[in-house]
């Protein structure tokens, strides 16, 4: 059967936003999230898109809270890709500057919540300012054992991939190891997510319907969720829906 644009979006317009109705023994583990429609959402306001970017940025700090009081371990968010560096200055330098907003106004409730924040992703390629700013965050979270909160940050898959392939023959040539012990798990420790789950839900908004160069290979057994709704108008509601529809498959998927 061929769905149309209804049976894409909101699958079966299954659950509301109650977060009562969230089983809390069958947790995806690891939610990934690409926050489209910044730029959109703006655009239909008359406002410039980095008026989207920081109505973006409230919806992450909301995103945050309901994932860590949930109990969710890991939560990722694909910040700013390797692709991103073609927007127009203005907007970059503006993007750029979320770290160091984030900083002042988040840091310390991440820190009393327990959560430790991560980067994936080349942060040297960031100006000073947002390299201090994200080292800063992995510095005073680093020892916290609450959830785990990544930031895609300058992160692109396929370059993630390269590197982990020199690695491996890398460690070949240095004879490390051998060819015939190239395996799935050696492959993940060379990835940039090393030691963290695969992501068990894939949320991505604003209507697109595409992976766009995002944990290519984590994403083997990820369930996906897509929303129209833009990423500033993404609610806590709407976050509960995605963990309700993710438990509905699994339980259909168990009885199997
Ligand atoms: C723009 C929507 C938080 C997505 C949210 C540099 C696109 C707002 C951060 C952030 C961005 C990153 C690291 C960190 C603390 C906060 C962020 C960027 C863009 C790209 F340690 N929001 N946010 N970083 N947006």
């Amino acid at each position: 059967m061929r769905l149309g644009l209804k049976g894409l979006f909101n699958q079966r317009n299954q659950g509301n936003g109650f977060v009562e109705e969230i089983d809390k023994q069958t947790l995806p583990k690891h939610i990934a999230i690409i926050t489209d429609g910044n730029g959109r959402w703006a655009k239909k306001r008359g406002l410039p898109r980095t008026a989207g970017h920081a109505a973006g940025m409230r919806r992450v700090r909301e995103t945050i809270r309901a994932a860590n009081d949930l109990g969710i371990e890991v939560l990722t968010f694909y910040s700013f890709s390797t692709e991103n560096w073609k927007r127009p200055k203005e907007e970059v330098d503006y993007l750029m500057k979320l770290p160091v907003e984030f900083l002042k106004t988040d840091l310390q409730e991440l820190v009393d919540r327990n959560v430790k924040v991560q980067m994936l992703g080349e942060k040297r390629q960031t100006p000073n300012f947002t390299q201090e700013a994200l080292t800063e965050f992995e510095d005073k979270t680093k020892h916290n054992t609450g959830m785990i909160l990544n930031f895609a940050i300058n992160y692109g898959s396929r370059d993630e991939i390269l590197s982990m392939i020199q690695k491996i023959i890398d460690d070949v040539e240095l004879g490390n190891i051998s060819k015939s012990d190239i395996s799935e798990q050696i492959v993940s420790e060379r990835l940039l997510t090393k030691g963290l789950p695969d992501p068990d839900l894939v949320i991505r908004s604003s209507g697109e319907i595409r992976i766009s160069n995002f944990l290519l290979w984590q994403i083997a057994y990820s369930e996906f969720w897509f929303t129209e709704a833009l990423w500033p108008d993404f609610s806590k509601e709407m976050f509960f829906q995605a963990i309700k529809e993710y438990q509905r498959r699994s339980r259909r998927y168990g009885s199997l």
